[in-house]
């Protein structure tokens, strides 16, 4: 039998132990190197992060799997068996640019079915955390039951550049979604916008491109607050690709997709 109790426990005192590191860290110049292109950026401390996780993870649960970013963990093909899901910091550029606005996102599954998710915003010192059947809190304190907005109250974050260059959408549409909301905004960690959409303060995030660590936790949230993630054409995500992210309470969601997202001449 998985004691999910005790894996609860471990991941809430791994995630504070880490998050403790890093805020000291900030006093510490950062070392600071680029991966894919030169905005795609990693420091020593997602490395540093990744590896505690891993080696906690892997002291206590041997036979655990575990996808990371910094690429430290498994060569993960399959959801078979306790996946771990972790972004040791979401929000790299922000956590240089600013020391803040980042978090610790971490996503435990069972043979693909969400169990445990976790994003931990560092500076706030603010964990949102759900529990499969058991909703979803902030702090320890259960969150309300997600409110329905209708288009012209609704508050969503998007990406500036992608609204403005994109290779699947037209962008008439996605222009004029933006302008039919009472606003966007766009905080730079697709974790902490999922949190946020799970909590009510956004009702809606949507963004052309993110791996499995950006939203492996947040999916859990925002299921368990009571709204839908898909991709930006209404599909299932897909927990082992990069997908396309699609967030939002139920009724708004199913909106947006058919005004703004479901045409064929939007391409895929
Ligand atoms: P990161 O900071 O962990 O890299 C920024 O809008 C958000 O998108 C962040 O959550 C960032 O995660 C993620 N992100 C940035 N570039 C990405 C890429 N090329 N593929 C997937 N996710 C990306
Ligand atoms: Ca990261």
């Amino acid at each position: 039998m998985v004691n999910w109790t005790e894996i609860d426990r471990d991941a809430k005192r791994w995630i504070a132990e880490a998050g403790e590191v890093i805020r000291r860290s900030f006093s510490h110049s950062l070392s600071i190197q680029t991966k894919s292109n030169p905005n795609d950026l990693v420091t020593n401390m997602d490395k540093e992060t990744e590896r505690y996780f891993i080696a906690s993870i892997r002291r206590k649960y041997p036979d655990h799997f575990i996808l990371g970013e910094e690429g430290n963990g498994d060569q993960v093909t399959s959801l078979e068996g306790i996946v771990w899901i972790i972004d040791p910091i979401d929000g790299t550029m922000n956590f240089i640019h600013q020391q803040r606005h980042f978090a610790i996102s971490v996503g435990i599954y069972e043979n693909g079915e969400a169990r445990l998710g976790y994003i931990y915003d560092v500076t706030r010192d603010e964990l949102y955390f759900a529990e499969r059947g058991k909703g979803a809190f902030m702090n320890g304190v259960q969150l309300q039951p997600l409110k329905e907005m209708p288009l012209e109250k609704a508050l969503i974050a998007v990406n500036a550049t992608w609204l403005v260059k994109n290779a699947y959408f037209d962008q008439s549409k996605l222009v004029s979604l933006a302008t039919s909301v009472r606003g966007t905004r766009s905080y730079g960690s697709a974790a902490l916008e999922l949190a946020y959409v799970a909590s009510g303060r956004l009702n809606g995030y949507l963004t052309m491109r993110l791996a499995p660590w950006d939203f492996g936790a947040g999916k859990i949230l925002v299921e368990e607050a009571g709204g839908v993630i898909t991709t930006l054409t209404g599909a299932p995500l897909d927990l082992l690709q990069i997908n396309s992210i699609f967030a939002a309470p139920p009724a708004l969601h199913a909106k947006i997709l058919d005004q703004f997202l479901l045409d064929r001449s939007n391409g895929k």
